[in-house]
């Protein structure tokens, strides 16, 4: 189908396709086997100035929106979603400053994730807070001229490997989700430290890990916003990035297709290709439209998220939840027409079916997408009595 995407939209596509064809391609199973995080390829991307495609200008990006920056995510989840969590994290991470940050904020942060120098990591969810965001128990608390933080972030992407931190944490544990504030936290920081490097199912390429907080003094400086607007920071970041993990969705989706068409064409049974089967050729079909679908519909949330939407909540869940839920699909199915060949490691789909997985769960699991849509909905609906 075409989206009728512009020059540039494509120039961006293209060079998102061949970083992934050159880089990512060759190696993502050994990242994959070896829980490996793509340090090298990371840095690559930041040479093509895909780390900073949605940074503004003056801040050293390239000024594109959220429509190139679910491209390039499609192109990268194509090859390995792995790394393209690596990379989509980034964006998360960033968001908060982006969205709510000073101008003496975003000009000492926002240059450098823009050139990838220093990566960025989300850290919102705790052992107890999960769904249950405004659940967290991490604190802090003002002293002087400084926060003191304390407590511990689970299952945050890019944990070790990123510089710098958007941290969500309790500034008045009495008033609930109002009593949270954000933080920019820095490696090195004395009293933060890591934990356990998860070993997960899937996306192995990227790096989850613990992040502890033990009185780790930060300036008063850090602060994001104001006191209090913690948990609204995080809510509208993750209406800004989730549309992302649909990207994702696509990508890893078209992957298996062109990967499962590739092999079945190849595959004789009975004395012909297993692609001249109507049986095969129907799951194909459906694959494929399918994917186009979610495409269709990240596209949209993303082309009206660029033009200026300001109520995107909705929107932004719906393409995480069908663009997710079609990829866990359409990746299941993929292996299904290579058969036996699909489920060995040899190739790639066996991979892509563990990948989408995820999918389905971080950033808010597609429960929970249904949640937010569906509260919406009442919502609007009592707005118009
Ligand atoms: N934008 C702006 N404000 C929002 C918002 C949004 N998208 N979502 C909620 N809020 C506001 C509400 O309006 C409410 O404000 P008031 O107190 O002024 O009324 C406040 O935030 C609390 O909202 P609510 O009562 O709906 O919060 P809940 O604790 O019930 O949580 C869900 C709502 C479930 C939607 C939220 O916790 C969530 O998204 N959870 C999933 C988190 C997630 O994605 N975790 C994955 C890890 S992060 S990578």
């Amino acid at each position: 189908m075409d989206y009728m995407l512009t020059e540039e939209q494509i120039m961006i596509r293209d060079l998102a396709r061949q970083v992934a064809e050159e880089k990512i391609v060759p190696v993502r199973a050994e990242l994959d086997e070896q829980n490996k995080f793509p340090t090298d390829i990371m840095k690559a991307m930041g040479q093509a100035d895909l780390m900073g495609l949605f940074i503004p200008e003056e801040y050293g990006g390239l000024g594109k929106k959220v429509l190139e920056l679910c491209i390039a995510v499609e192109e990268i989840s194509k090859a390995c979603v792995g790394v393209s969590t690596s990379y989509a994290a980034n964006a998360l991470g960033t968001y908060p400053l982006l969205l709510y940050g000073t101008d003496e904020q975003k000009k000492k942060y926002l240059p450098d994730i823009a050139t990838g120098k220093r990566l960025v990591a989300f850290g919102l969810t705790e052992a107890n807070a999960g769904s249950d965001a405004s659940g967290i128990q991490t604190t802090a608390k003002l002293d002087g001229n400084e926060y003191v933080l304390n407590g511990t972030k689970q299952w945050i992407t890019n944990g070790i490997e990123a510089e710098i931190y958007t941290i969500v944490a309790l500034t008045n544990r009495s008033k609930g989700p109002r009593g949270a504030s954000a933080f920019v936290v820095e490696k090195g920081t004395p009293g933060f430290t890591f934990g356990k490097k998860e070993n997960k199912m899937g996306i192995r390429a990227s790096s989850t890990t613990e992040l502890i907080f033990s009185d780790c003094r930060i300036p008063k400086e850090n602060l994001i916003a104001k006191e209090g607007m913690g948990f609204i920071i995080a809510m509208k970041t993750l209406d800004s990035s989730r549309i992302g993990v649909g990207a994702q969705g696509v990508g890893v989706a078209q992957g298996a297709i062109d990967e499962s068409i590739r092999f079945a064409k190849g595959r004789i049974q009975f004395g012909q290709p297993v692609t001249s089967f109507q049986a095969v050729q129907h799951i194909l079909a459906d694959m494929q439209t399918q994917t186009e679908a979610a495409r269709a519909l990240v596209y949209s949330v993303a082309r009206a998220m660029d033009s200026g939407a300001k109520d995107f909540s909705r929107a932004s869940a719906m393409a995480k939840l069908f663009a997710t839920d079609t990829a866990m699909k359409v990746t299941t199915d993929a292996v299904q027409v290579m058969g036996g060949s699909g489920y060995m490691k040899e190739y790639p789909v066996e991979k892509m079916m563990r990948d989408a997985k995820i999918l389905q769960i971080y950033e808010g699991t597609n429960q929970i997408q249904r949640n937010v849509i569906a509260l919406d909905m009442i919502r609007e609906v009592s707005r118009q009595k």
